[in-house]
Parts: structure tokens; C-alpha cells; sequence
């Protein structure tokens, strides 16, 4: 029995809101869908999970109407879908009346229901939100009916207000696999309980690749003397995700001039992919004679955020002696006394800066 399994595709989100390219990520978000319709058509896939969160928010009837449209085109790959907390089943939610496909089930219940294939032999168990969050650990406790077929779990959430999961009970639940959705990464509780994480990333903390597991499990057999010998089960994850958050970090010298940064970065961009889309930390010194336009990197790539941890480089202890008893000395007299923090340095460097206009050239 051949399966694809994702999870918190979240459709209808606009990733990195209010930057240029989130229109364009939201259409993205469509597309991974897609693509896994298109991976379960060719592979002649039998299942395809969705663990919850298959939309961001609460869905159009358009957008369900286009979501049913993808997966009517692979009528032989059964698709079983939760809602998860994102999308969880309002009074009023579209899910309520939605005519799906024949090839997908949705397990509506807020308690735990299944479906049976039987020409697949397999029973796939979970149910869906209704809340945003649930404390219950509805999971624990849980067995599958009937060990001679395969039985699969899926299961949204896994933390304190998006229930609970005894694991080490679930692993020894008997389930062949347990289909989670929710964490975004790819995570893997053990062999058979895994995250499939989001097909693409949503946000700037979903560093690395994503994408989604495709699965094999052959069922149990019997022994002679009636024994149950456990199915196999091997995964793979396959990372389709079109672009990926990379976080750099870069050093600033005294050296460097807008015009070095500019062109480092743009090196780091041509190295690790113009596609993906980057979180810069700037640290180190820099000229205080220098200035560096942050908005003018944007043209260079997909920047999502700068980080600027730099400072210029002053020489305090001669600044200081050359300014003992006027203004400038006091400050810093007054600022040394000061906390020992971040932001406390901050102030000196910045109040610095601004009394001496800039700061002068042999001051660094
Ligand atoms: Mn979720």
C-alpha cells in the first residue's frame, strides 16, 4: 500500500505579508498542492494523508470548490482529511456542506472515527478540530479495531493547548503509522510517527527544506500457529519545497563600504539560490565615516529581514581623554556607569555618534 503523507499545506495564507513577493507565495501554496496531486497520479499512489491545517483560516466555498477540483483529478489515490486548528470546523464552516470528490473522506467528527478500504485493507483513524485549541489528550488510550489490516492514525497538534500526545503509549498503540500534522519542520517522533511538516515554509523561524513523506507499508501476516508478524513500513522524505528560508550571517570590518556589502551579499545570493529567501545578521564594526543603505539591498534578492547588530568602531579610551571634563567626556562618563547591556552600549555608540557630528576621523 503505497501512501503520500502532508500536512499544514495552509492554503490561503499570504507568506511574508506585506513583502513584494507574498502574492506570488500564496500562489506557490497552491502549486505544492498541486504538485502532490500530480506525485499521487503518477506513482499511483493508494492514500494520500492530509493532517489538518490543509487551509489557513476558516475556507471559501471558491477555494474549497478549487482544492476538490485538484483532487477529482486522481480519482484511483483515496485522500482522507482532518481539520486542524487553523482550519477546525466553525458553526458556520464551509467544510460543513461541502460535496467532496468520491476519493475523499472527511473525518467531520470532533471524536475519533475511521475509514475502512477494503481493497487496500487499510483503516485510517483521526477526527477533526472544532475548537481552535484542545486540551483532552484524545489520542491516549486509542488501539486500532482490528490488527489484521493496516491501521493508520492521523493526529493534529501534539503540544499543551493543541492536544497532548502521550508518545512512548502511542508508539506502543499498535498503529503501523501515525500521520501528524501541525509543526511546520519535519520532524520525526520515531519510525512510525512522523511530522510531515508544511510542503513549503511559511515564515522566517521555518528555516531548511521541506516538503513531504511518501510511505510503503505491507500489512501484518499470521504465522502457522496464528502469530501476528508485523507489516513493514519504509518513508522517504521528499523535498519539493520551491524556495527555502536561509538565515546567514555576515561580518562587518572597517573595510567594508556600502558598495562591499552590497557585493558580498549578492555573492551569497548567487552561491545558495536566488530562489530562496534570506534573514541577513549584520555584526561587526564598521567605518563610522561609512553609512550603509539597508532599503537599497532589497534589489538584490528575496530579503526578508535585516538584523543589524553592527556598531562603529570608536577608539573610547582616547576619545574620552581628549574630551575629559566637557560634554562629550561627561557622557561617557555617565553611560560607563550604566548598565552592562545591549542596549545600554547602544546608547553611548549612538550618543557619541550624535555629539561629536558623526564622529571625527581620528576618533575610530
Ligand atoms: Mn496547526
Amino acid at each position: 500500500m503505497k501512501f503520500i503523507h502532508t500536512a499544514d499545506l495552509h492554503l490561503g495564507m499570504e507568506p511574508d505579508k506585506d513583502h513584494p513577493w507574498s502574492k506570488m507565495r500564496s500562489r506557490e501554496l497552491w502549486d505544492a498542492f498541486s504538485g502532490i496531486i500530480d506525485r499521487c497520479g503518477i506513482m499511483k499512489t493508494d492514500l494520500l494523508l492530509i493532517a489538518g491545517d490543509l487551509f489557513h483560516k476558516q475556507p471559501l466555498v471558491r477555494e474549497l470548490k478549487e482544492a476538490a477540483g485538484l483532487m477529482a483529478a486522481v480519482p484511483d489515490t483515496r485522500i482522507v482529511i482532518i481539520a486542524g486548528n487553523h482550519d477546525y470546523i466553525s458553526g458556520t464552516s464551509g467544510y460543513r456542506n461541502f460535496k467532496w470528490p468520491d476519493n475523499v473522506s472527511f473525518l467531520m467528527s470532533d471524536r475519533i472515527g475511521s475509514v475502512y478500504f477494503e481493497d487496500i485493507n487499510t483503516e485510517v483513524y483521526g477526527f477533526s478540530y472544532h475548537t481552535r485549541d484542545i486540551f483532552e489528550p484524545l489520542l491516549d488510550g486509542l488501539k486500532p479495531a482490528d490488527p489484521h489490516r493496516i491501521n493508520i492514525l492521523l493526529g493534529h497538534g501534539g503540544e499543551a493547548s493543541k492536544l497532548p500526545v502521550d508518545w512512548k503509549q502511542l508508539e506502543r498503540a499498535g498503529f503501523d503509522y501515525v500521520a501528524m500534522g501541525h509543526l511546520h519542520k519535519n520532524i520525526d517522533i520515531s519510525d512510525r510517527i512522523r511530522y510531515a511538516g508544511s510542503p513549503e515554509p511559511l515564515d522566517l523561524n521555518e528555516t531548511g527544506r521541506h516538503g513531504y513523506i511518501e510511505g510503503e507499508i505491507s500489512g501484518s501476516t499470521f504465522s502457522e500457529d496464528g502469530r501476528i508478524i508485523p507489516g513493514t513500513i519504509t518513508t522517504t522524505r521528499v523535498e519539493s519545497s520551491k524556495r527555502e528560508y536561509i538565515k546567514a550571517d555576515i561580518k562587518i570590518g572597517t573595510e567594508d563600504t556600502y558598495g562591499s556589502l552590497r557585493n558580498r551579499i549578492k555573492g551569497l545570493i548567487d552561491e545558495r539560490g536566488d530562489s530562496n529567501i534570506y534573514i541577513l545578521r549584520l555584526f561587526g564594526e564598521y567605518d563610522p565615516q561609512i553609512s550603509f543603505d539597508f532599503e537599497g539591498l532589497n534589489d538584490l534578492g528575496l530579503i526578508v529581514r535585516i538584523i543589524d547588530e553592527t556598531k562603529p568602531k570608536l577608539d573610547l579610551e582616547k576619545l574620552y581623554k581628549e574630551n575629559d571634563g566637557n560634554v562629550i567626556g561627561m557622557f561617557i562618563d555617565k553611560m560607563k556607569s550604566g548598565p552592562d547591556n545591549e542596549i545600554n552600549e547602544k546608547a553611548l555608540y549612538y550618543g557619541i555618534m550624535a555629539l561629536t557630528g558623526n564622529c571625527p576621523q581620528n576618533y575610530y
